[in-house]
């Protein structure tokens, strides 16, 4: 094993750096990361052995004696460029960034940023990193508009003007509360900056979503930034509030009651379930040498709004998650934070423990041992790019740079990078750059902005370095994959395989960098595992796609071999769409992706299906399943969903839609968004969520309310009232598929749940089987029939939602179309059958609203005999328990048979019946800027419909107040 390129002298220029070396990207704009080298005979200390006397080293009395020595004459001429010293680390500006057009309806469309940015989950919330390749340009330190962004929810707007009155409270076990502004905190403390690593504990999860998906979205390895961060040291406030902590021993797992042991921080932001908050323990917090700061600053500038302006938490060395933004609150407690993301975020659970596990087992997450605050160790490789070429001619240069970053936790070091070309057998040294060390040559002091940047008395690392090895061209050549490990000061080292769990945080096995030889041997080309986000592309889902499994990835030769060995991969059934689907004349037109991309939206909404473009406009009004299915796809791949739903004739009215071919390469199909946040609600209108069959209880001789488990017991379902959901199961021959097999042909259909969306941890959902008739001439539903099949506690069942045009909101408001706010006065509610189920919790919903109770109700409920009259018994003990006298329920039975007892009403849904049991019609004219206070909801059968719509017109009631389900 021998050093490829020999150690260089501390002043070789970065232009030196590069000059031999062939680069993937444009060479000019690539920086050599690299500054002086120091090397690695710096002295380091124990983590972890700070004590109090080295706090006070720390503290030293010569930073107070140099602070008081400075005439405030002289501070004022400082001029912060010459003061922060021209061998340091360029300190990068945010250029020049405004808000984005991608960003227009969301609560964010006021921040300005960066569009090069890799959105992670869609437009909002903001969860982004920067291209991969981007950190060898902007260097050590990152501008705040490259920095990568991780928010669970809206940036909270905080004006200057509410800068300046920005009170952080400190409160809680301690002897003296504060509550100061950030001109308070300069004031009264010593102002300090301090370079810092961020990362976010997902920075590399698509790898490991590429073998299981797990709980989270897909970072790539750039979720990963570097910033000098000003504020003051939270050592300071801790030692100004004194915590109170009675001495005394105390068992390690439990609380001592008013013992101070945990510092919380909340921010302001407002997520589903409450503030974002964690917690640290109070023995590091009061250790200066961890470097915590509470900062207002990045880079000289003051934090910008996606980082947390106007106050931040600083933890160096620590994973990302626990540096709170916009926070303005910190109490000292004796029991670590109750946030909700504190417990159900940033833990590595045991490899063993699925997603589903996680999901619905708690304790997993209140076990104190899965929680992570310490980075490990971790590297990824920069050059080569992905996709990026080298040539191998005689033409092309005879060596190559390999180089990237790594970085570790604990304020540790990184002691060596090492480089495999034959995947693990033989390994070689890179060369390490430690630009957080040009700060240990000299202090800084009484910066205008920086205040004290003083490393000379720390020996902790906080930041991520870079290394870099030149190995021959020959060699690379020779090699089919190049492989990474880090290795830290306390021999923590990158392992091999892949440590799954189910949130896919700290992923940190080797990173491998795949290289394909063109057929002619000139070029090679270079694969990275994954590209951050939805991109397709990398060779895990190569691998996937070959049926290989990239968990114990093969490279070149291995590869080949038991790709061999391996059975072929069954490639699914096409139905002819173009034969069924498309028109004759259109099948050659090509639409390009950007066409399609351009009616991503819900006015002339375009879609694919197969390789064909179909533009939907048209038939908005028109779909039965509400305008919403089709503008939930608008710009995207509806293949799945649309060939699951609907029947032969709907295939073939699509013809009249086309519009065209997609152009070669199809459209990305999108991935599911983002899950790993736990206050989510389940539902999730974009992707499809497998639920358990927990209960049935069957209310009648072909009905029953069917019990759906959500994730996790306190979890929302996310259904608002009114709306419905898409249920899917797979049928074989009149069997339902079992498992996750994708065998036999996916049938999906609509309902309205029975339980109220305030019902937590489980949807129920009343349906009735369409059992085949006696006689064996008319069959059953075809959803129904699976669906009875369905074993409780056992079989899984697919959600998509929410979707439908129609909401109930507080108050006695029916929203529709989204936009239209009906301030109901009155409502006729009129049921054929099983219709009764989407009227159900409009009408629950209205009937357990106190804000509701003017509401007058006219229930008109249709069925053949007694016996069919559903969740009859629920009705009458919704009205009696609402104690309501302005409702009123008329049951209609049409059996002939129907007994002379019977005392309600009897035949079918005349005009007469409905004149005589609803209220009279609204006016035919209001003036444009009302709506409707009075409305009619009907669902049933679509003859039924059909024949009520044409008696309540005749009966003078407005077309644009009968809403039909
Ligand atoms: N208030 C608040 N603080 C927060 C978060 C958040 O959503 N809200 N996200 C956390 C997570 S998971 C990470 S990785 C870091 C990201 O910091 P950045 O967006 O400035 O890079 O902020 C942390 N602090
Ligand atoms: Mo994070």
């Amino acid at each position: 094993m021998s050093l490829s390129s020999s150690p260089r002298s501390s002043t070789g220029s970065d232009k030196e750096l590069r000059s031999d070396s062939a680069s993937s990207g444009s060479d000019s704009e690539l920086r050599s990361v690299s500054g002086i080298s120091t090397g690695a005979t710096t002295p380091v200390t124990t983590p972890g052995s700070s004590n109090a006397g080295s706090i006070d080293a720390l503290k030293g009395t010569e930073l107070i004696r140099e602070n008081t020595a400075s005439p405030s004459s002289l501070e004022s001429e400082l001029d912060s460029e010459s003061v922060y010293g021209e061998h340091l680390p360029p300190v990068p500006k945010t250029g020049d960034v405004k808000p984005l057009s991608i960003d227009n309806g969301t609560p964010d469309a006021w921040v300005a940023r960066d569009e090069r940015l890799i959105r992670l989950t869609g437009k909002h919330p903001l969860n982004v990193e920067p291209p991969l390749i981007d950190i060898l340009k902007t260097g050590f330190l990152t501008p705040q508009s490259l920095f990568y962004v991780r928010s669970h929810g809206a940036v909270p707007y905080v004006s200057e003007g509410d800068a300046k009155d920005w009170k952080l409270r400190i409160h809680g076990l301690v002897e003296k509360e504060i509550n100061f502004t950030i001109e308070e905190l300069k004031q009264k403390f010593e102002t300090v900056t301090l370079p810092v690593t961020l990362v976010c504990a997902g920075n590399r999860r698509k790898e490991q979503n590429m073998v299981t998906k797990g709980l989270g979205f897909n970072w790539g390895a750039a979720g990963v930034s570097t910033g000098l961060f000003t504020g003051v040291y939270l050592a300071d406030l801790l030692d100004y509030c004194k915590p109170i902590r009675p001495a005394g021993a105390f068992p390690y797992d439990r609380k001592m009651p008013g013992r101070a042991r945990h510092v919380i921080f909340e921010g302001i932001d407002e997520l589903p379930k409450g503030k974002y908050g964690t917690s640290q323990r109070l023995t590091w917090a009061k250790d200066r040498s961890k470097g915590m700061l509470i900062a207002w600053g990045m880079n000289g500038e003051p934090l910008s709004p996606d980082h947390g302006f106007p106050l931040r938490l600083i933890v160096p060395g620590q994973i990302g998650g626990r540096m709170v933004k916009w926070l303005n609150r910190i109490e000292i407690s004796d029991e670590e934070s109750q946030h909700y993301l504190h417990f159900w975020d940033n833990k590595v659970l045991p490899t063993q423990v699925t997603a589903d596990q996680a999901r619905s087992e708690e304790h997993w997450w209140k076990d104190p041992k899965y929680i992570i605050n310490d980075l490990n160790v971790n590297a990824a490789a920069l050059t080569p790019d992905h996709n990026s070429t080298l040539d191998i001619s005689h033409a092309g240069p005879s060596s190559y740079r390999i180089c990237g970053y790594a970085y570790t936790g604990g304020g540790k070091r990184i002691h060596r990078v090492e480089v495999s070309l034959d995947d693990g057998k033989s390994w070689e040294l890179s060369q390490i750059d430690m630009p957080e060390d040009k700060y240990r040559i000299a202090p800084i002091r009484n910066h205008p902005f920086f205040g004290t940047l003083d490393l000379t008395e720390t020996e902790m690392s906080f930041a991520w370095c870079f290394w870099e090895l030149d190995v021959d061209t020959a060699r690379l050549k020779e090699s089919s994959v190049i492989s990474i490990r880090a290795t830290d000061e306390g021999l923590a080292a990158m392992p091999r395989d892949m440590y799954w769990n189910a949130t896919s945080m700290m992923n940190n096995w080797w990173f491998r960098v795949a290289i394909h030889r063109d057929d002619d041997q000139q070029q090679l080309r270079f694969e990275h595992p994954t590209l951050a986000g939805n991109a397709p592309g990398g060779w895990m889902q190569r691998m996937n796609d070959e049926g290989a499994n990239p968990r114990y990835p093969q490279f070149g030769a291995d590869a080949a071999q038991s790709n061999e060995a391996s059975t072929q991969k069954v490639v699914p059934a096409k139905i002819d769409i173009e034969e069924v689907m498309t028109h004759v004349d259109k099948r050659t037109t090509v639409v390009t992706k950007a066409q399609v991309a351009e009616h991503a939206n819900e006015t002339s909404p375009w879609f694919v299906v197969g390789d064909h473009v179909y533009d939907g406009t048209a038939f908005l009004e028109k779909h039965p399943g509400g305008s919403e299915s089709i503008t939930l796809v608008a710009g995207e791949d509806a293949t799945e969903d649309f060939m699951a739903i609907h029947s032969m004739d709907a295939k073939k009215q699509m013809r009249d839609y086309h519009i065209g071919r997609i152009e070669a390469g199809g459209l990305v199909k999108t991935e599911g968004p983002i899950e790993d946040d736990p206050t989510a609600p389940f539902l999730n209108a974009k992707q499809w969520k497998k639920s358990v069959l927990v209960e049935k209880d069957v209310i009648s001789h072909d009905s029953a309310i069917y019990h759906f488990a959500m994730d996790r017991p306190d979890q929302r379902v996310g259904l608002p009232t009114g709306q419905h959901v898409y249920l899917r199961l797979r049928d074989k021959d009149g069997q339902i598929v079992r498992g996750s097999a994708a065998e036999g042909e996916l049938v999906q259909r609509a309902y309205t749940p029975f339980s109220s969306d305030d019902l937590q941890g489980s949807l129920q959902i009343l349906i009735k089987t369409y059992k085949p008739s006696a006689d064996g001439k008319t069959p059953g539903g075809r959803f129904t029939t699976l669906l009875e099949q369905m074993i409780p506690g056992e079989d899984t069942i697919e959600m998509k939602g929410p979707l439908g045009h129609l909401k109930y909101q507080p108050g006695g408001v029916i929203q529709l179309h989204g936009h239209e706010h009906h301030h109901l006065k009155r409502v006729a509610m009129i049921a054929g059958g099983s219709g009764i189920t989407p009227i159900w919790s409009t009408l629950k919903a209205l009937l357990s609203d106190p804000d509701a109770a003017h509401v007058e109700i006219a229930i008109l409920d249709a069925n053949r005999t007694e016996a069919d009259i559903l969740a009859r018994v629920h009705l009458d003990e919704a009205l009696a328990a609402s104690g309501r006298t302005n409702v009123r329920l008329w049951h209609v039975l049409s059996d002939p048979n129907v007994s002379p007892e019977w005392k309600m009403g009897k035949g079918r849904l005349t005009k007469e019946l409905l004149e005589q049991h609803l209220f009279p019609p609204p006016p035919a004219d209001i003036s444009a800027d009302k709506l409707d206070d009075t409305l009619v909801l009907l669902c049933g059968p679509p003859p039924m419909e059909a024949a009520v719509v044409d008696h309540l017109k005749a009966i003078g009631w407005p077309a644009r107040t009968i809403v039909q389900f």
